[in-house]
């Protein structure tokens, strides 16, 4: 089996949430089942941050997100860790610059998986692209409080500036992105959005998540 089709995956990249444990206000259970209820079209597991669970635990909720995301037909990607990803055949994996290597976990995971990556600068697209991602997360477009360790926030200039150098890899922006602010990041070339707070956080989540898709496929 090979790369995972382009077009496919920017289908995929749509609404892409991301959430762990300690983003939701209710169990992570029914956070992931409103999201996708209002549509989400890719979901990461993010167990990261003061508070977040870890061995048996960690892997157990990771488990039971992957069959809620398995029983409606929605990627399952887990956020940096290899062993968790492998463990539960995910679909793919997302990984940072401070993570490992992504030449290295596309070799650790295999062709057929999904391998995103996260890049602050040109340079960082291009490398991700060389180790073999199949997309690029680029943040943070606006301030976010989800992150601990973010970038200096760059609004959609870096999404821009790759197309203008022929960059085609598949993208995402991230980053503060909430129904407000949402269609400059798809205008600006991205193929989709992926947020945290403003899905996990929000009164209503499919709503929400209703919201955010009529914005990105412009209706
Ligand atoms: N990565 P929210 S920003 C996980 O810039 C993550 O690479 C970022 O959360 C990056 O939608 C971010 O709540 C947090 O702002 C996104």
């Amino acid at each position: 089996m090979g790369r995972i089709n382009s077009d496919v995956l920017r289908e995929k990249l749509k609404v892409y949430f991301i959430m762990g444990s300690i983003n939701c206000r209710k169990s992570p259970e029914e956070v992931l089942t409103e999201a996708i209820t209002g549509g989400i079209t890719m979901y990461q597991f993010r167990e990261k941050g003061i508070g977040a669970l870890t061995g048996c635990a960690k892997y157990d909720l990771a488990r039971k997100l992957q069959q809620i995301c398995q029983s409606h037909g929605v990627p399952f990607i887990v956020n940096d860790d290899i062993d968790l990803a492998i463990a539960l055949d995910a679909d793919g994996i997302h990984v940072g610059q401070d993570d490992e290597p992504a030449r290295l976990i596309r070799h650790q995971i295999g062709a057929h998986k999904i391998v995103g990556v996260s890049a602050h600068t040109l340079e960082e697209a291009r490398q991700a692209i060389a180790d073999g991602a199949d997309y690029l997360g680029i943040g943070p477009i606006y301030p976010t409080t989800s992150k601990d360790d973010a970038k200096a926030v760059q609004g959609t200039a870096l999404i821009e500036q790759i197309q203008v150098h022929g960059l085609t890899l598949p993208l995402v922006g991230i980053g503060g992105i909430s129904l407000l602010n949402a269609a400059p990041v798809i205008a600006a070339g991205a193929d989709g959005i992926s947020v945290i707070s403003a899905i996990a956080a929000a009164d209503d989540i499919s709503g929400t998540v209703r919201g955010l898709v009529q914005i990105i496929r412009g209706t």
